[in-house]
């Protein structure tokens, strides 16, 4: 026996379930969140893994002050990052726990059918067991309005086209697997956006056996929503990353298509500004500054929101950002100019000046801007 495995006396076994929840200001429901597991879960060793991205409400300290009193609660606390997916994967690669669950942090989720969701892993009968809003005895009226259910509706068809399992609710937020399961497929996942589930499905190189499970959706307790228009983009594109098997660099597209943005933008203020009595120069330059701010501001909040950067750093990076992308366009002409003059071909030219360009802002920004 190694030194390792020598166990005393008063040391207690590990929980047998993890529940992770990945929250972002939620102080106003760790705690009622917490009792409720406490509740569900009376009679098992479990522990709650709270994801927090650094809240501005004090969602971490409100889950150490619980923690410092209730050795099954742990906080883990992520800097400079967003991302519900990517949450909880972090926090279930943190478990040793033989069950995985994950639920909601809003109290949306019906703890009650906690037990039932780790029995049915537990047992061997599926792989994972999803708590369903979809399937009979469970619900949806806790979606906010008519365009939550329309949008929750779409999503779910949008998901079942490509799923490669039936499951009534791939949208859903409560669920559980074991352990190795989870990080057997982690080194697959996308971890882009809200649906965690989705992504696990779609990632896991063996098909996953699905059981649902009927289950209620509250309303929430405390706080609101973070569901919005990026958050639904981001699905569209997660979808799209596991239908082009990974071999789509997302990240480059939306950086291109935020590029394009930009010619748009610094067409459109060079043309305004030309008709306020400018000249051609004073004109571009004014529309080249305008359109990197706008680039940066929409690739700050898109395309790198995982990275997002605020307050003097966000300064300091719009001004790399502008020196990169001057450099860029440099490069651009002058590539432009060394193809025009061996083929004499304008489209040709200008296509290869652009790609160049683009190809240098992306390897700048991802490398020196928005640091990984
Ligand atoms: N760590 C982390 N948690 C998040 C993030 N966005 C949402 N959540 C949490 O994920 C859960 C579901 O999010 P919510 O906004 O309620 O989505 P909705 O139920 O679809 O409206 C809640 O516990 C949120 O606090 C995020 O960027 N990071
Ligand atoms: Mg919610």
């Amino acid at each position: 026996m190694t030194e390792a495995a020598v166990i005393t006396a008063d040391v207690q076994a590990g929980p047998e379930i993890s529940v992770i929840v990945p929250c972002y200001n939620e102080v106003g429901n760790v705690g009622a969140l917490v009792a409720a597991l406490e509740r569900a879960l009376a009679g098992r060793r479990w522990e709650v893994i709270f994801v927090d991205d650094n809240s501005p409400d004090g969602t971490t300290a409100a889950v150490r002050a619980i923690a410092q009193r209730d050795s099954r609660v742990r906080g883990l606390c992520r800097i400079g990052r967003r991302g519900l997916s990517s949450a909880v994967i972090e926090g279930a690669l943190s478990s040793s726990a033989q069950v995985v669950a994950v639920m909601d942090g809003d109290m949306q989720h019906d703890e009650s059918r906690l037990g039932a969701l780790v029995d049915a892993v537990q047992s061997g009968a599926c792989d994972v067991a999803v708590g369903s809003r979809h399937v009979e005895g469970g619900d949806n009226s806790g979606l906010a309005n008519a365009w939550r259910h329309a949008l929750s509706d779409g999503g779910i068809k949008l998901a079942q086209l490509i799923l490669p399992v039936r499951l009534g609710d791939p949208m859903s937020g409560f669920f559980a697997l074991r352990q190795d399961t989870f990080a057997r497929i982690a080194p697959h996942l996308s971890g882009t956006g809200f649906k965690i589930l989705v992504d696990l499905l779609l990632s896991s190189p063996q098909p996953l056996r699905v059981q649902e499970i009927a289950c209620g959706f509250r309303e929430r307790l405390a706080g609101e929503s973070k569901l919005d228009a990026v958050v639904m983009l981001q699905f569209v594109a997660l979808l799209l990353d596991k239908v082009c098997r990974g071999w789509l660099p997302l990240r480059f597209v939306a950086f291109a298509l935020v590029g394009l943005i930009g010619i748009g933008t610094n067409l459109l203020v060079m043309q305004a500004v030309k008709a306020l009595g400018a000249d051609f120069s004073m004109a571009q330059g004014i529309g080249t500054v305008v359109a990197m701010i706008v680039n940066f501001q929409l690739d700050n909040n898109f395309t790198y929101r995982d990275r997002r950067l605020r307050g003097v750093r966000c300064l300091w990076g719009l001004l790399l950002f502008m020196l990169v992308c001057s450099v860029g366009a440099l490069a651009n002409v002058g590539v432009a100019d060394m193809v025009y003059n061996q083929n004499r071909e304008f489209n040709e030219a200008s296509v290869a000046g652009a790609l160049i360009a683009v190809v240098w802002n992306y390897a700048m920004s991802a490398t020196i801007i928005w640091r990984p």
